[in-house]
């Protein structure tokens, strides 16, 4: 131990001790936190061990930030608060609760890690039962998840919850992330909405000066993240020495108070080091100096920490090896226990990519209709009805999108000379008036402009056990939450072996036939999100199938994306009375719309109509007649119903409005392939947009995107095949 004499000694840790005073942090608290700390150090050592034994197959560490999340630790209440903490929050997790057997057993990827059950790398903290929400490998799409569980307790608290769902009033939500990781634009769409929303939300960036080898200054205006956010309305920003425990516990406390009455969100900046590489997989040597990392070593929380409780005379030598050998002792029974852990069976791969106690293509979900009124429903006006109802019926749902709800200023609600907008397409139109009436007063919303924002925010709330039902405006611009969608939503309830999960509804208006729609209005694209494991794909092609599909996806308890092709809101051909408040068509069941037996037309969205018109034209022509099938669902697709008409009529011809390459309809060809294919006299064929962008000129659209004549000489050729 360096000599340093007793005047030195007051100045260098005066502030240290003078904040240990202050919160009471006594010889036992700081002995607590060099635990936590040592513990977490000995435990990335460990996985680093068992990588090089092959008993791990991946390690990133926490190593340079235990500091900052011990101190958090002992700030925040677990089963309280809830948290969503990046991969080098191992000391904040121990701190929280998880043990180190659950850690390594996920380094081993067995059925002992609790957070994923084998299924995610480890240092992916999940915990149902600590309220550690599962965090993903993606950088950045845990800031929304965070302001939508921000979210749920106010809206909660907004209608006077009484039910199973449990929430506080003064709850706080913990999100954490590197430096580099503020470059992720969703960080910024966080901050918009804790501060606009007034919401709970503790951010917490732990700089470590480096996304793996590139330099904070590369990533944030003037090098801190702090001074660059300093003036953001509705913000409270710390900026704290993240290798202190003390005082990161003293910034803690702060903010924790700020939080707690209900003043916004907060950003912790803390300073950390990385005396380790990124992860295993990476060598800094090749990219920082020996001067650097020697430098840093000083810095580092485990020699920083410890000498200061030496040097303070708070510990002495012994007692710091004392509890260094009890650490390595029980560090040293988890590895045993974690080796000794079985692996799941591998027959449980599938297990928890949907619900499992809710199944939406069970007969649960088939109830009749009850027509009532004239068949003139348009499909925007029963989906419409679907909305205003299920809203009424269920305080949980959350119906947001951009432009969705009538008004964002309350006050107009009860402007009678003013309608509202209600959506684009006026899909949503008066649910935000009804909902109010039942003084929900946020339970429909708009967003802001950004879509990552949308799904984001809604998987945050579907994880706490409320019913996102929300809008993405056009199909074309919902490439921005494809993250979010892919990797967040779809993956939710099996990346946690079914401990959380995001049921939701997606909707979104699809598809060409516009005239003028061109390129960013006329999209289609579904095999883009069947291709997901996790998403059901809905997509309806006329009214009443729209009404019974829409409350199966809004009460089955999966992800659902709900494609309303935007040409069939309003048409006169597909219309329906209206079939009553508890309609439901269970998903995964086609429907054949037009029986016949010389060749089958499979069709979803605006192709049905026009496989309906070509095989007429057909019929009358050559006395031959086409069996068309409404697949109504892509996920799951209804295979069983194509099978049997093609035992009957032996041709098939597939027709969507996407493009032909690597649309769904080569899916559903693969699979007649593996199905069916004894029964065919003729190769399959397809039907498709041309294999480029819709272009604006009405005679450009038209010859680009499948037309009643395009189907009716594809039968033609099937025919004659
Ligand atoms: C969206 C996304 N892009 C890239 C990566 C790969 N990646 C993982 S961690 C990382 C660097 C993160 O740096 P920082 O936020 O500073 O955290 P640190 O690792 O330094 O603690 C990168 C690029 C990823 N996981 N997710
Ligand atoms: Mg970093």
């Amino acid at each position: 131990m360096p000599q340093v004499n007793s005047e030195q000694l007051g100045s260098k840790y005066n502030k240290k001790l003078e904040l240990a005073k202050k919160h009471g942090l006594d010889k036992q608290k700081l002995l607590e936190m060099l635990e936590n700390i040592l513990l977490s150090r000995r435990l990335d050592d460990a996985e680093i061990t068992m990588k090089k034994q092959s008993k791990a197959y991946f390690q990133i560490s926490g190593a340079g930030h235990e500091g900052i999340l011990t101190a958090i630790s002992k700030v925040l209440k677990p089963s309280y608060d809830f948290f969503i903490p990046y991969y080098r929050d191992r000391a904040l997790c121990l701190g929280l609760g998880v043990t180190p057997v659950e850690m390594l057993c996920q380094a081993n990827g067995n059925v002992g890690d609790t957070a994923s059950y084998g299924r995610q790398m480890p240092a992916h903290w999940g915990n149902k039962k600590l309220n550690i929400i599962n965090k993903s490998s993606c950088t950045g799409t845990q800031f929304l998840q965070a302001c939508g569980i921000a979210e749920t307790a106010k809206y909660l608290e907004e209608i006077d919850y009484k039910g199973d769902i449990t929430f506080n009033k003064d709850e706080i939500v913990y999100v954490s992330s590197g430096d580099g990781t503020t470059s992720q634009g969703e960080f910024w769409e966080a901050l918009t909405t804790s501060c606009v929303n007034k919401l709970p939300v503790m951010f917490v960036v732990e700089d470590n000066g480096f996304a793996i080898s590139v330099p904070v200054s590369v990533q944030t205006p003037g090098g801190s993240i702090s001074k660059a956010l300093a003036k953001v309305p509705g913000l409270k920003v710390f900026e704290c020495d993240g290798t202190c425990p003390i005082e990161s516990y003293d910034t803690a406390k702060l903010a924790e108070e700020y939080l707690r009455a209900g003043n916004g969100p907060v950003l912790i900046h803390a300073h950390c080091t990385r005396p380790y590489s990124h992860s295993l997989s990476d060598d800094h040597s090749y990219y920082r100096t020996k001067e650097e990392l020697s430098e840093e070593a000083q810095r580092d929380v485990v020699n920083s920490y410890t000498n200061f409780l030496l040097e303070a005379k708070i510990l002495n030598q012994t007692e710091i090896d004392a509890l260094k050998d009890d650490i390595d002792k029980e560090v040293k029974e988890a590895i045993q226990i974690a080796v000794d852990t079985p692996w799941p069976k591998q027959e449980t791969y599938m297990d928890h990519l949907f619900s499992e106690d809710v199944d939406p293509t069970s007969d649960n979900f088939s109830t009749p209709a009850k027509f009532s009124g004239k068949s003139d429903v348009p499909m925007a006006g029963v989906i419409n009805k679907v909305l205003k109802t299920e809203v009424l019926k269920n305080p949980l749902i959350r119906m947001f999108g951009e432009d969705v709800a009538d008004f964002s200023e309350l006050n107009k609600l009860d402007d009678e000379k003013l309608s509202g907008k209600g959506g684009v397409f006026k899909i949503t139109s008066g649910c935000q008036r009804v909902a109010h009436d039942k003084g929900r007063v946020s339970q429909v919303f708009n967003s802001p402009l950004a879509e990552a924002n949308i799904i984001g925010r809604a998987i945050g709330m579907g994880t706490r056990g409320l019913k996102p039902v929300v809008e993405i405006q056009f199909f074309d611009y919902i490439w921005t939450a494809y993250m979010q969608l892919k990797n967040e939503m779809a993956t939710m309830r099996y990346r946690s072996g079914g401990d959380f999960s995001c049921p939701m509804v997606v909707r979104v208006p699809i598809g060409g036939y516009l005239k003028g729609g061109s390129i960013y209005h006329s999209q289609s694209g579904e095999s883009l999100f069947t291709h997901i494991p996790g998403i059901r794909v809905v997509f309806p092609s006329n009214a009443e199938d729209a009404a019974g599909l829409l409350r199966t996806a809004i009460r089955c308890d999966d992800p659902v994306l709900f494609l309303e092709h935007k040409h069939l809101y309003y048409q006169g051909y597909n219309r329906s009375a209206d079939p009553g408040d508890d309609f439901m068509i269970p998903f995964g069941k086609a429907k054949v719309v037009k029986s016949g037996e010389d060749a089958t037309i499979l069709a979803w969205g605006a192709l049905v109509q026009k496989a309906i018109d070509a095989s007429k034209k057909i019929e009358e022509e050559t006395g031959k007649s086409i069996e068309v099938i409404d697949a109504r669902t892509l996920v799951p697709f209804d295979i069983e119903t194509v099978c049997e008409s093609l035992k009957k009529t032996h041709r098939l011809l597939v027709c969507h409005e996407e493009h032909k390459t690597s649309g769904f309809a080569g899916e559903v060809m693969a699979l007649i392939n593996e199905n069916a294919f004894e029964y065919l006299d003729a190769p399959p064929l397809r039907v498709a947009s041309k294999d480029t962008h819709v272009a604006y000129c009405p005679g450009l659209e038209e010859v680009i995107l499948p037309q009643v004549d395009d189907v009716y000489k594809k039968i033609q050729d099937l025919l004659s095949y």
